[in-house]
């Protein structure tokens, strides 16, 4: 293996590299700093060496398919361009046999995993986001769920009256095998208030997570950026999911949300390339105890998805066949990708897929 020196002309970097090899977490100013450094192939070094001591040099992917139930939502935060009020024009609601046709189409092109979350419904009742876990997991016990939001299961809990604790158990019972890790946004609270007034607290959503954890529910986090927030919000978000990380190890992945603003009440210049592989690096290195960082490709598109490979992200999430909330906001990126491009994506940079199902068991190996 090439010796980091050689890789990078930052020296500071290595020393915040051996710094983490010694076994000390990152502080604020080491992430502020990983952010400002001028280096950043060396930036890409250090992350992509800290990526490939967790996971070697694979890259992991699974066939999965996102199902949104409604875009109608009481919320209505004002950087989500997916959500609507009843009444609006492009509002829908799926029925069950809609949500069944479309987990069907899924499951015959080897779907291992459903990606559930949606609006915060006017009025369905707390029976029927129970029913959809319980329905998809009678037609196909195989195919892992990952299903709601800690914002839904916030909403869940006051719609029915019940503890936190007794909703996720009862999902769980149903037929929820995990968690996705949106609403996170950003913790800095004056910046929720802004753009999700109505949302839970970041304290609230790591809460849940706990409980989450604490019931054996593994979840994934995130963080939206590239809006209000400075870079201090941001290294301050990645530190309390580390936190919570070293607490309960029950986080799988972390996954940046480069945001987007086309169609929302959010008017800002959305992040450059270069923001967005430096966030995928320092997450890497910040978050050094959450075993994965996905590379969304939805979000980030293609190209900057595949080089995140090279910047600390070891994950391309999925084929995802259908996206709604990042194309309401004017993602470009496809719809879908197929498994044949996946893995092209991944091989180009020199490393080696692997089809893995929702906890990272490895299902094929692409040698
Ligand atoms: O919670 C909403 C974000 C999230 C916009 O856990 C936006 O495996 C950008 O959480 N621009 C949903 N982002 C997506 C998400 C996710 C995706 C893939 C995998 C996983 C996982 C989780 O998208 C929302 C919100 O934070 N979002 N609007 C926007 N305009
Ligand atoms: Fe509703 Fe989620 Fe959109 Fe906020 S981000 S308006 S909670 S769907």
């Amino acid at each position: 293996m090439q010796r980091l020196e050689s890789l990078v002309s930052d020296k500071n970097l290595v020393e915040l590299y051996e710094k983490l090899e010694r076994g000390f977490p990152l502080s604020l100013e080491d992430g502020l700093y990983l952010y400002e450094t001028d280096d950043i192939f060396g930036l890409a070094a250090i992350a992509n060496r800290w990526c490939e001591r967790l996971n070697g040099n694979f890259v992991f992917f699974v066939v999965n398919r996102h199902i949104n139930p409604t875009n109608y939502c009481v919320n209505r935060c004002a950087f989500c361009a997916f959500s609507k009020t009843r009444g609006e024009p492009g509002g829908y609601e799926l029925t069950l046999s809609e949500i069944l046709d479309k987990a069907k189409e899924a499951a015959s092109e080897g779907a291992r995993e459903f990606h559930i979350v949606g609006g915060l419904h006017p009025d369905w009742p707390y029976e029927y986001y129970i029913e959809i876990v319980r329905l998809l997991k009678e037609n196909f016990p195989h195919i892992h769920i990952k299903a709601y939001t800690a914002v839904e299961i916030d909403y869940f809990s006051r719609i029915s009256g019940k503890s936190v604790e007794d909703v996720l158990a009862e999902l769980k019972n149903a037929g929820l095998d995990s968690m996705p890790g949106g609403g996170a946004e950003i913790f800095n609270e004056e910046i929720r208030k802004v753009l999700c007034p109505e949302k839970i607290s970041s304290e609230r959503w790591l809460e849940i997570h706990r409980t989450a954890h604490k019931l054996g529910i593994k979840t994934n986090c995130t963080m939206l950026y590239g809006h209000l927030e400075s870079l201090k919000d941001r290294v301050e978000h990645l530190i309390a999911l580390r936190k919570l990380q070293e607490e309960t190890g029950g986080f799988q992945a972390f996954v940046p949300l480069s945001f987007h603003p086309e169609n929302t009440a959010v008017c800002v210049e959305p992040a450059t390339g270069v923001d967005d592989l430096k966030t995928i690096a320092v997450s890497r290195l910040v978050l050094h105890n959450v075993p994965h960082i996905k590379a969304y490709w939805i979000m980030l598109g293609e190209g900057i998805a595949q080089l995140a490979l090279l910047f600390g992200a070891d994950d391309l999430e999925g084929t995802v066949y259908e996206e709604k909330i990042t194309h309401s906001a004017g993602a470009t990126s496809p719809q879908g990708l197929t498994k044949k491009r996946l893995l092209k994506m991944i091989k180009d940079v020199g490393k080696i897929p692997v089809e893995r199902d929702a906890l990272y068991n490895r299902i094929r190996v692409y040698e």
